[in-house]
C-alpha cells in the first residue's frame, strides 16, 4: 500500500469538494473526535464548506477541542444539504460509524474518504486512508497533514494529541510506538499542552462512577489456565449508583492497565436481553479474533461484541449464556 498516494488522493478529494460531511462514530471517544475535529479545522482554514455529524451527543469533557462545537446529531443533515464528499473517522465500517442507513438518504451518493487504523476495517471508501500500524486515527490524520504540507495549527494539535493520548492509554499500551511519540512531540511543539489534555482524559471520574467500578472489581474472577480475568456489570448496578451505562466503559481499559493477566473481559448487561463484551489485552492474544467469533470486531489489543443472552457466573469466570 502506497500511503503517500492515498494521502494525496484524499487531499484532492477534500480540497475539491463542494461540501464535506465529516462523521465520528457513535459513543464517541477522544480519537474519533480528535481526528474529525482536526479535519474540521483543516476545512475552516482551507475554505471548504463542511458539516460535522455524530449520531450521539458529544460528552462535555471533550468540549475543549476546537471544532467540537460544530457537531450536530440531527440526521436530517444527510438529506437537507448536498454533500459530495463524506469523510469518516475511526470506524471499521459504515454500520460502526452509525450511518449505514443515513447514507441512503443523501441526495446523491458521496465520494467516501475513510480515515482509520482498525485491523478489521472493511475499506468501504472510494479512498481508504487506513494505516493499521498507526496508534490512532489521529496519527493517520497527522500523517495526512504532514504528507500534504498542511500547516498543523495549535487548534489541530490539541485535537490530534487528544486522539493519540486516548488510543495509547496516555503512552502506556502497545499502540505506543516511536511514530506516535514523534507525532506527539511535534504536536507539543505546535502548541498542544500534554498535562491539560491528559487531565481532561483521566481526571474526569465521579464518585458514583467509581463506586460502580468498585462493584465490578469486587466481582473479578481469574481463570488462571486461560489467563482471563472477567467481571460483569448489571443494569441494577447502574440504578443503584444512579449512573449511565457509559460510566462502565472505562473499566476494561483500567483493568487492562493494572492487572497482570493475559486477557481482560468485561461483560455489560444491556436492555432488551443483550450483553456487551469488551476484551482487552496487553499480551500477544489477538482479541479481535475472539470478538469476531462472537459477531464483533475491533483491534488486536482491544475489541468488543454484542450478543443476545444473559450473564452467568461460573467457577472459571463470567460468561454469556
Ligand atoms: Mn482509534
Amino acid at each position: 500500500m502506497d500511503t503517500r498516494f492515498l494521502h494525496r488522493t484524499a487531499y484532492d478529494a477534500l480540497t475539491h469538494a463542494s461540501r464535506v460531511l465529516i462523521v465520528s462514530h457513535p459513543k464517541p471517544d477522544g480519537d474519533t473526535l480528535g481526528a474529525a475535529s482536526a479535519m474540521v479545522n483543516f476545512c475552516r482554514t482551507h475554505n471548504i464548506p463542511a458539516d460535522v455529524f455524530c449520531l450521539d451527543h458529544i460528552p462535555e469533557q471533550y468540549s475543549y477541542m476546537p471544532g467540537t462545537e460544530e457537531y450536530t446529531n440531527d440526521p436530517s443533515i444527510f438529506s437537507s444539504q448536498p454533500h459530495d464528499v463524506l469523510a469518516v473517522f475511526d470506524a471499521g465500517d459504515l454500520r460502526y460509524a452509525g450511518i449505514a442507513e443515513l447514507i441512503t438518504s443523501m441526495p446523491t451518493p458521496p465520494r467516501i474518504v475513510n480515515f482509520d487504523h482498525h485491523v478489521t476495517n472493511e475499506r468501504f471508501g472510494a479512498v481508504n486512508v487506513v494505516d493499521v500500524k498507526a496508534s490512532s486515527t489521529a496519527e493517520v490524520v497527522y500523517d495526512f497533514f504532514r504528507e500534504n504540507g498542511v500547516e498543523v495549527s495549535r487548534e489541530m494539535s490539541i485535537c490530534l494529541l487528544t486522539g493519540i493520548l486516548t488510543d495509547t492509554g496516555v503512552f502506556s499500551n502497545a499502540a505506543t510506538t516511536w511514530t506516535s511519540l514523534e507525532a506527539a512531540s511535534d504536536l507539543l511543539r505546535r502548541g498542544a499542552k500534554i498535562q491539560e489534555v491528559s487531565k481532561k482524559l483521566i481526571q474526569n471520574k465521579t464518585v458514583p462512577a467509581l463506586r460502580l467500578w468498585g462493584t465490578a472489581f469486587a466481582r473479578l474472577k481469574h481463570n488462571r489456565e486461560a489467563g482471563v480475568a472477567s467481571t460483569a456489570v448489571f443494569m441494577k448496578d447502574l440504578d443503584e449508583e444512579q449512573v449511565d451505562g457509559e460510566h462502565a466503559d472505562g473499566i476494561s481499559n483500567f483493568l487492562n492497565s493494572v492487572l497482570d493477566v493475559k486477557v481482560v473481559l468485561v461483560l455489560k448487561e444491556m436492555s432488551g436481553g443483550f450483553v456487551k463484551g469488551s476484551y482487552r489485552t496487553t499480551g500477544d492474544t489477538d482479541v479481535s479474533a475472539l470478538a469476531k467469533a462472537l459477531g464483533g470486531g475491533g483491534h488486536k489489543k482491544a475489541a468488543g461484541f454484542t450478543v443476545a443472552g444473559r450473564i452467568v457466573e461460573t467457577a472459571l469466570g463470567w460468561v454469556v449464556q
